[in-house]
């Protein structure tokens, strides 16, 4: 599929979404979150995939909404169009991992999309913000909610109130990022972090990661009772038979459903 604003590889069985509008520092228009959501689509749906890593351009991951696109429109446009679409939560649906590797701006709308990935890998110069209060607005595609639970109150609170940009340094400190790395390693590394998960049992690691976002929706309680259920699954399928023998016969498992 010939697409405008984003471009698309695959190394291996990882898939690559690479944001590209350049001139707007990847700022997610309407043209551009529909591509995103039918990348997603396609690498979803494409059995050769087991991993996805989406990133933009050293300068910007995505500097927010396309506020040239939004400026004029009025309550009744965002409301009837319901604004914030299922193109924008594509990325947090999508069932296979999605790796974000963000470097530079991931500001208002570029944050929200990178905390809708599994995790994010930070390069050294990445900078993290909800600066729509200083014009006019605040997030509304997720930043008040996931920045939140990622970062606590008090600083979500003041990022999301004054706009102040957290550097990578703090991000990982803040437990937002997983792990920063240097700007020229970072699409390397997303793309060796996500193969890892490729070679994994692909059931096994939708499972996993199903439990893990059950803890952002429930009860300690509940979330322990549906983990225990999906580590019995694993039991059904023959990559955990495949799994466990290979570490007993001291070799290498062969997962036969990745
Ligand atoms: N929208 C549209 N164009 C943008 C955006 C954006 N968010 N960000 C940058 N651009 C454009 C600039 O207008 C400029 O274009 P031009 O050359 O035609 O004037 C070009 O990109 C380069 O930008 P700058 O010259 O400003 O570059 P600087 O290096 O000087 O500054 C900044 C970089 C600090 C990132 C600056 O561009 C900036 O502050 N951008 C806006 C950041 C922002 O406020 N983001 C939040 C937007 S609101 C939002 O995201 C709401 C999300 C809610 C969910 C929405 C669901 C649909």
């Amino acid at each position: 599929m010939a697409y405008e604003n984003i471009l698309v590889e695959t190394h291996g069985k990882v898939g690559v979404i690479v944001l590209n509008r350049p001139k707007a520092l990847n700022a997610l228009s309407k043209g551009l979150t529909r591509e995103l959501a039918q990348a997603l689509d396609s690498f979803e749906a494409n059995d050769d995939i087991g991993a996805i890593v989406l990133t933009g351009s050293e300068k910007a991951f995505a500097a927010g909404a396309d506020i040239k696109e939004m400026a004029s429109k009025s309550y009744m446009d965002v409301y009837m169009e319901d604004f914030i679409t299922v193109d924008w939560e594509r990325a947090s649906t999508c069932r296979k991992p999605v790796i974000a590797a963000v470097s530079g701006y991931a500001l208002g709308g570029g944050c929200e999309l990178a905390m809708m990935c599994d995790f994010i890998l930070a390069a050294e110069n990445a900078k993290f913000g909800q600066p729509e209060i200083t014009i006019g607005t605040m997030p509304g595609a997720g930043g008040s909610q996931r920045l939140t639970r990622f970062v606590g109150k008090s600083k979500a609170m003041e990022m999301c109130l004054t706009g102040r940009m957290m550097d990578a340094a703090e991000a990982e400190r803040a437990g937002l990022v997983s792990r920063v790395v240097p700007v020229d390693d970072l699409k390397d590394e997303a793309i060796k972090t996500a193969s890892k998960i490729a070679d994994l049992s692909l059931p096994v690691v939708m499972m996993t990661k199903e439990a893990v976002n059950r803890a952002f929706e429930t009860t300690l309680g509940e979330g322990l009772r549906f983990e225990r259920r999906l580590f019995h699954s694993t039991f059904a399928t023959e990559d955990q038979k495949e799994g466990m023998a290979a570490f007993v016969e001291k070799r290498q498992p062969d997962f036969k459903n990745k």
